[in-house]
């Protein structure tokens, strides 16, 4: 089957990724100071940083003054848990999401009616970048509920006149089924769960390569060059990277173009820098360091200078399509210990906090991560008391189904556990290695 087909003409939505830098700066100027202002009256933990800094809104006078503002982490989502960084009354809340927090309790995000239609406005630019157009199909293999992957892409898709199944993840035969029956045009998922799907079409004796299936947008979790050839190799369809997290709106913060140089953020509503994740000095274009990112439009829950924790650099190197926005390098690591599981953040602490729930359990774990046939395993080893240890096979087999219970309540995630005695795990004399990770990706 020839795959290669005409670019599409441009669509109209992707307007605003075409601007001319100096009018980018003032639509940035002039929505981030609207941002500020909202901020500051309506969430009492922004407004207090401000004053402990003698700072108001009329301070910023050009866009450069970002670097005034204090920063906003993880753990002030988690310390104002569930509702305390909205800036809009419940009532005009439309739709929550959530995300792995560091420990028991997830992060809740928040969105109006126009938040989402912002969003929705920033997955189709993504589509519109990576040539998905109307009359394609696509097979929405992102897990729809609480993450936003799922009804991130689904809208996205829909919006530009896609034709979406909304498929969500797990269950590949049946994937592969639809992929093939309904000629399926365009894939979102995980890297690594698209190269499960590949390994499985194979056994299954289904050529990818065969099928109508042109583009791939993959995100939540690192990948590689050499992953993307091996899709591109294996299965014939353009594998894109698509970039996002919750706490600035899901996916759709950064995608890639058919140039496949790098996902080109959309600058306009995501104020990026790239800060020294020690020193929060920020630096220059082209230097590596920690994504920071300034939503420049939500209302529900608006983030000023969010520290992502991803490590990458910002290009500004002009692209072949054209694009007046910057790229960024892809993400390979992060400035903090949280791991993706198939897709699903983890921090080790969550562990922690669910073998703590559970009687006859030490405070010493490790953490295993493997990849086996492209699927991530997780094995969690539990030191137990020597009571415990010496305990009939049964009590023992209990104790194993509880802790798993419990972690899968508090991550989500299903482990493997294994029962150690006492004193088996290494110890460390400064921090805990708490996790292995096998992968080689
Ligand atoms: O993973 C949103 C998303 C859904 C992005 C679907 C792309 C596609 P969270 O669950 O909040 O949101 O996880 C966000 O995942 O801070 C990165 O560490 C990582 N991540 C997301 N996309 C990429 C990517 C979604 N393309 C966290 N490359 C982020 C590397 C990524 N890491």
């Amino acid at each position: 089957m020839n795959k290669t087909k005409s670019p599409p003409p441009m669509h109209p939505i992707s307007a605003m990724d075409f601007l001319p830098p100096q009018r980018l700066r003032e639509v940035q100027f002039m929505r981030l100071k609207a941002m500020v202002q909202r901020a500051y009256d309506r969430v009492p933990l922004f407004r207090q940083r401000m004053d402990e800094r003698k700072l108001t809104p009329a301070d910023l006078k050009t866009l450069d003054d970002i670097v005034k503002l204090p920063f906003t982490t993880k753990t002030d989502l988690r310390d104002t848990y569930p509702f305390g960084l909205f800036a809009s009354p419940l009532s005009e809340v439309a739709r929550f999401h959530a995300s792995s927090g560091t420990t028991g309790k997830p992060i809740v995000v928040a969105y109006t009616k126009e938040d989402l239609d912002d969003w929705t406005r920033a997955m189709m630019r993504s589509f519109a970048a990576c040539g998905v157009r109307n009359g394609d199909i696509v097979q929405n293999a992102y897990g729809y509920g609480l993450f936003t992957g799922g009804l991130g892409a689904h809208y996205g898709a829909e919006g530009i006149g896609a034709s979406v199944i909304p498929i969500s993840g797990g269950n590949t035969d049946r994937q592969i089924m639809i992929m093939k029956d309904f000629g399926v045009t365009v894939i979102c998922c995980t890297p690594s769960y698209f190269l499960h799907i590949i390994d499985r079409a194979t056994e299954l004796q289904v050529d990818l390569k065969e099928l109508p299936l042109r583009i791939g947008v993959f995100g939540a979790e690192p990948w590689t060059e050499n992953m993307r050839q091996r899709i591109e190799a294996e299965s014939g369809i353009k594998a894109y990277d698509i970039y996002g997290l919750s706490e600035i709106v899901g996916p759709g913060v950064a995608m890639e173009c058919e140039h496949q140089a790098g996902p080109h953020i959309f600058e306009d509503m995501f104020y990026p820098e790239i800060i020294d994740p020690q020193t929060l000095e920020v630096l220059p274009d082209g230097a590596e360091g920690e994504l920071v990112l300034t939503t420049l439009c939500k209302r529900a829950m608006p983030m000023i200078r969010y520290r992502t924790r991803d490590i990458t650099s910002l290009d500004p190197e002009p692209c072949e399509c054209g694009r007046t926005i910057r790229r960024i390098r892809r993400i390979g690591r992060r400035s903090d210990d949280m791991l993706i599981i198939r897709g699903v953040n983890l921090y080790p602490s969550q562990i922690e906090a669910a073998i703590l729930r559970v009687e006859g359990t030490l405070p010493h774990y490790q953490i295993i991560v493997d990849r086996q046939k492209d699927l991530d395993v997780l094995e969690v080893q539990v030191e137990v008391t020597s009571e415990v240890f010496s305990d009939t096979v049964g009590a023992i087999e209990q104790l194993q189904q509880r802790l798993s219970r419990s972690i899968e309540g508090v991550t989500g995630l299903r482990a493997a556990v294994r029962l150690v005695a006492p004193k088996t795990l290494q110890r460390s004399e400064g921090k805990a290695k708490r996790v292995i990770d096998k992968r080689k990706l």
